[in-house]
């Protein structure tokens, strides 16, 4: 349902790329935009990309400007337990998410990717597969391109959106048509009170779904599972440790897609994209193409094309018999048990960064298993240490420089240095994309001889 927001008095809450696309959506349609951020005007940077129309709220959320507001269009990173936020809301003033006010204006069919890890993969792998069947296909939200961006920028004929619990918080209406949830394992708990509140923030992405809608959910995943029980969503499940009678299974050599008495078999070995976990984001991605009628061959031909996105477990370098991966966006320790799941020992792990307040205890068995040095930097590495020091050598570094010196010296010929930090990069970078740069960097310049 479009809303008319001429003359309307719009607060648009946080002033990164989210928030200065609603600044220029509420701008072209004639409304009073006033961007707040409790950031002060000097350090935020994409002042030059606002609307020169836009008012600004700086350093600062003020109370008074959010209660009088017609709305408040707010950014994924701010919570809705922001005081000025809760209060105006209680005061019955609309608060909406950047997703629920694009959400409004589209009309071309939407699916949303959502799941503790695997969204973005999945959904670009998506993306290729509609764009190589040849339609016009937006991919983008939390991958990177806010979904708001989408809505003047042509006509779309699919949507392919991942979404964060930090999005899913603030919908109203949003319906996908298709709404996937890979997995879940612990995340965020700096934001949500606990488990079960992040757990809920994600089902959201069910809630306005109805039966002629689809729910993708992975039959493998208990907590995804005991959430589809209640879904009036068609449920299709995938699975990566069997074949399902009706659904996407794998049987150790071919993903196998069952479906409607039709059965496509794809062949493992062609995909570039490696791992056990890949092949789950693989096979999720391939289910709403293949549904909506798209050739299996051209929808398999386009996945195995896809090699990868950066700072995802990206080899950086060769070195004296020591392979380097970059793990970067290893944000969370599920994450970085997968990506230790997939080397053989012995591997010099590098973790740490800003703590999510998440339990470190899901690594213990890797880190016996492969880690024979485990290098801390960052907030998380007292927590960490405490979990895992005593289990192999550990040892903290000052910084990422320090850490990539280390793990040189360290590592023997035909070991791994991996870094994977489990934790955000915001406590010593501005992002997990400037992390990963500066780690390939320094390792770029590692000397070939090490020191003695
Ligand atoms: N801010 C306030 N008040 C607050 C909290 C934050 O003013 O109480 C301000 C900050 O000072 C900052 C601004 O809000 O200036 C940042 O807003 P934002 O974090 O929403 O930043 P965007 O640049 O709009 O990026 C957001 C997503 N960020 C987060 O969810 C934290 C991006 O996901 C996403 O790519 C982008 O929208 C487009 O959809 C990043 C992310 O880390 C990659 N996501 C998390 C993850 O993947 O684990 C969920
Ligand atoms: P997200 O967008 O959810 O953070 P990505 O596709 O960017 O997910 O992958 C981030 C990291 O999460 C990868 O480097 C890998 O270690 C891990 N990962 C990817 N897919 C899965 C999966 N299906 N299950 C568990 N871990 C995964």
């Amino acid at each position: 349902m479009k809303r008319d927001f001429t003359g309307k008095q719009i607060v648009v809450v946080g002033a990164g790329r989210t928030g200065v696309a609603l600044c220029a959506y509420f701008s072209r349609r004639g409304a009073r935009v006033t961007l707040s951020d409790q950031r002060s005007a000097e350090r935020i940077e994409n002042l030059a990309s606002l609307p020169k129309d836009t008012l600004t709220d700086f350093g600062g959320h003020t109370e008074s400007l959010f209660q009088a507001a017609d709305l408040i269009a707010i950014s994924p990173g701010v919570p809705l337990s922001v005081p000025a936020i809760a209060k105006a809301a209680a005061a019955g003033v609309p608060v909406l998410g950047e997703i629920e006010v694009a959400f409004a204006e589209i009309e071309a069919p939407l699916i949303a990717i959502t799941g503790t890890n695997g969204k973005s993969t999945t959904t670009t792998v998506m993306g290729e597969v509609f764009q190589a069947w040849g339609k016009k296909t937006f991919v983008g939200g939390n991958l990177g391109t806010p979904l708001i961006e989408a809505v003047d920028a042509g006509s779309w004929q699919w949507l392919v959106a991942e979404l964060s619990s930090f999005q899913l918080e603030a919908i109203q209406h949003f319906r996908p048509r298709y709404a996937l949830l890979l997995n879940v394992s612990e995340d965020h708990l700096d934001r949500y009170v606990d488990m079960e509140a992040y757990v809920q923030a994600k089902a959201r992405i069910f809630v306005n779904q109805t039966a002629d809608d689809v729910a993708v959910l992975n039959a493998e995943d208990a907590t995804v599972c005991a959430l589809g029980q209640s879904l009036t969503a068609r449920k299709v499940y995938f699975s990566s440790a069997r074949i399902l009678d009706e659904g996407m299974g794998f049987d150790g050599t071919h993903i196998v897609w069952n479906w409607q008495g039709q059965t496509h078999r794809f062949l493992l070995a062609e995909l570039r994209l490696k791992g056990l976990h890949n092949v789950e984001n693989v096979m999720a991605a391939l289910i709403p193409p293949l549904m909506e009628g798209c050739p299996a061959t051209t929808a398999w031909q386009a996945t195995c094309k896809f090699s990868g996105l950066a700072h995802r477990m990206v080899p950086v370098r060769s070195l004296g018999g020591v392979t380097w991966y970059d793990d970067s966006k290893g944000t969370n320790v599920g994450s970085v048990v997968k990506s230790l799941s997939g080397l053989p020992a012995p591997v010099t792990l590098i973790a740490g960064g800003k703590d999510k307040g998440g339990d470190y205890q899901p690594l213990v068995e890797m880190v016996k298993d492969r880690v024979s040095h485990l290098i801390l930097i960052g907030q998380a590495a007292g927590r960490i240490e405490q979990c895992l020091g005593n289990l192999t050598h550990t040892i903290r570094a000052a910084s990422l420089e320090e850490a990539v010196h280390l793990a040189h010296e360290l590592t023997p010929a035909g070991g791994t240095v991996l870094l994977s930090p489990g934790c955000s990069s915001f406590d010593m970078f501005s992002s997990y994309i400037e992390r990963g740069e500066r780690f390939a960097a320094l390792v770029m310049d590692l000397p070939e001889k090490k020191r003695n």
